[in-house]
């Protein structure tokens, strides 16, 4: 059984009860019960962790690296500033893929950079909750895939 950890970064921890007009009503709480519904419907085992601290983060992204796990992970304003988190992401070779809430991309500039983004496989942002299910469907074929490939031929 493949497993994913899903990432969490500063201040997620207030998602549905600050700036609902920006993030939704939907908490974290919410979103990880969604996460691990999906999660059964695909056969992954999930790891869902939130911390505001960069270096939790980065245990986390090696502690997946050593499970051969993938990574969904919204990094928050991380994204946009850390080098430690893109070094950690490309140094535990996890399959990862970035998501946000909102549309980085129709917000203020500083969001529209990720340090990060170079090191995952793709990004996904600006659906909401249903973010983090279309990143955890993407990490899940991309494992899948890979795995396929690593396979001897049986023929
Ligand atoms: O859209 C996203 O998912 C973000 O990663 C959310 C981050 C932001 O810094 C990124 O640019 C985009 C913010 C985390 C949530 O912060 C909250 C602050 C107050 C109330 C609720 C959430």
């Amino acid at each position: 059984m493949t497993t994913v950890f899903v990432l969490n970064g500063p201040n997620l921890n207030l998602l549905g009860r600050r700036e609902p007009q920006i993030y939704g009503s939907t908490t974290l709480a919410d979103i990880e019960k969604l996460v691990r519904e999906k999660a059964e419907t695909l056969g992954t085992a999930v790891t869902f962790r939130q911390s505001n601290h960069e270096g939790h983060l980065v245990d986390w992204i090696h502690e997946a690296g050593a499970q051969g796990a993938g990574i969904v992970i919204n990094a928050g304003a991380y994204t946009h500033t850390s080098i430690a988190l893109r070094d950690a992401i490309s140094g535990s070779g996890a399959p990862t893929v970035e998501i946000h809430l909102s549309n980085v991309h129709a917000r203020e500039g500083f969001r529209h950079r990720s340090l990060i983004a170079p090191v995952s496989v793709g990004v996904i942002c600006g659906f909401g909750s249903m973010s983090y299910l279309l990143g955890l469907e993407a990490v899940h074929r991309v494992m899948a895939e890979r795995g396929r490939q690593a396979k001897p031929s049986q023929h």
